[in-house]
């Protein structure tokens, strides 16, 4: 890769880019641990996705209707950390980065939620963070359509590499996707053909392209180091009625001496390699060391979101009280104050009539209650419906052409349900539920165990 000719290309782009790749390598040369190559090769996918299109303000990074980011490829966090550091996150400050992968910092090895804002969702097993995304764009649908585009209208972006497309649970997540037409849900796909053990063709032969096409896909190919490419890519992805995945063709540990190689994929921390990475990058400053024209244009990006997000907080003061007070309600997941003397009302029936009941059919009555009440509630079977009795009557199945619909059909899917609804939750403002059979809940285990 000539890295001269991408410097002179673009020197903004490649100087903000830069600041992504030189942090992660200083963190991990501090941590003596961690993973150097996919920040340093996605570099150039995530500035210009941060700057050109990611609606986000770093100031109420908890607001409805930003854009999610899902790092689906966790091991790569650093790309994440650098962004939200860059971006002026304040609790992402440079002594977190510093402090990476130690004792009580934030900037765990993989992300996790809670740790830090802009974290969206807990990612480090492989395929899933693609697959909570499957949740995050369905919960965006169901929202948009229940309060309007005025209020909920956003994307899901995620950043997914080799290894979340080789794990299952990223195919159910695909065919949901594809079979949903979930047209605002964007996959950056971290193209570098390289794993731990090698080059991808060790282990896999499929060609991506044409699965997520058969799949019911839009796919866009690009090169993943030049941005005007990625801008374009970015911009017709919003313009398709299907899900977008852009196969971005990156080289890993870009610019560094395994470059390419799989010894890039984990933590590069030899110092005169670090030395001479930095040099081919015309990055002449110490470790950790920002200069301030650079953090200056990252701030000024992170700045960008405030007036978007002070128009939407606008819009919302301007609808009904009701309308507001249930946004409010739904994101802090409350429960309405109706429903406890409606739960109340049914075990007192139930402790008088005592029927003898299957389990599913006590559940199901329950549901028939909750759910009137509670609109934020999504049920849903991997194909068991009949069986789970988790349809009550008031639902209506969501579909393309039914965004309204509260019932889900996820198919024999019982992995990337799990995943979806980890991801609908992590949304906010709905509440999923799902249903299979006990011995079954074994192939969701993954996700239960995440979102535990
Ligand atoms: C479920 C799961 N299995 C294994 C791993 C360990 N692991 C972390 S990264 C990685 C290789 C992933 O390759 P790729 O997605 O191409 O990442 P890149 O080499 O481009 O950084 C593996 C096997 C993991 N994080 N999750």
């Amino acid at each position: 890769m000539d890295i001269a000719a991408l410097r002179s290309a673009n020197p903004d782009h490649w100087k903000k880019a830069t600041a992504i790749r030189a942090l992660t390598l200083d963190a991990v040369a501090a941590a003596n641990s961690g993973h150097s190559g996919m920040p340093m090769g996605m570099a150039d996918v995530a500035t210009v996705l941060y700057e050109k299109h990611l609606k986000f303000d770093p100031a109420n990074p908890n607001w409805p209707d930003r854009d999610r980011f899902i790092l689906s490829a966790g091991h790569g966090s650093m790309l994440l950390y650098s962004l939200l550091h860059l971006t002026g996150y304040a609790d992402m400050t440079i002594e977190q980065i510093r402090n990476f992968r130690q004792w009580g910092a934030k900037t765990a090895g993989h992300p996790e939620y809670g740790h830090a804002t802009g974290i969206e969702t807990t990612t480090g097993p492989l395929g899933q963070g693609i697959s909570n995304a499957v949740g995050f764009a369905m919960a965006e649908e169901m929202l948009r359509a229940r309060f309007g585009a005025k209020l909920m209208d956003h994307y899901t972006y995620v950043i997914a590499g080799d290894g979340c497309l080789m794990e299952g649970v990223s195919q159910e997540a695909i065919g949901l996707a594809g079979r949903h037409q979930l047209s605002r849900l964007i996959v950056l796909w971290d193209n570098n053909n390289i794993t731990i053990d090698g080059t991808v063709d060790l282990a896999d032969r499929t060609d991506q392209v044409a699965r997520f096409r058969a799949s019911g896909w839009h796919v866009i190919e690009i090169d993943g180091h030049d941005p005007a490419a990625i801008d374009a890519a970015l911009t017709e992805a919003k313009t398709t009625r299907q899900p977008t995945m852009i196969a971005c063709k990156t080289h890993i540990a870009l610019g560094h001496a395994a470059q390419d190689t799989s010894k890039g994929h984990g933590a590069l921390t030899n110092p005169d390699q670090l030395t001479a990475a930095k040099e081919a990058y015309g990055w002449p400053y110490g470790p950790f060391e920002i200069p301030a024209d650079v953090k200056s244009a990252w701030e000024n990006i992170g700045k960008r979101g405030a007036a978007t997000y002070a128009a939407w907080a606008k819009r919302l003061s301007e609808t009904s009280p009701a309308r507001q007070a249930e946004i409010e309600r739904i994101f802090n997941r409350d429960m309405p104050v109706k429903l406890g003397a409606r739960i109340r009302a049914l075990k007192k029936q139930i402790s008088a009539e005592a029927p003898k009941v299957a389990t599913r059919q006590s559940s199901e009555m329950v549901l028939e209650v909750v759910n009137p009440i509670l609109q934020e509630t999504v049920g849903g079977s991997a194909d068991l419906s009949g069986s789970n009795n988790t349809r009550s009557g008031d639902m209506t199945v969501f579909d393309v052409d039914n965004r309204k619909g509260r019932y889900i059909h996820w198919g024999i899917r019982e992995h990337g349900m799990a995943a979806a609804m980890n991801g609908m939750a992590l949304h906010g403002g709905i509440r999923p539920y799902g249903g299979t059979f006990m011995c079954f809940t074994d192939y969701a285990r993954p996700a239960m165990r995440l979102a535990a």
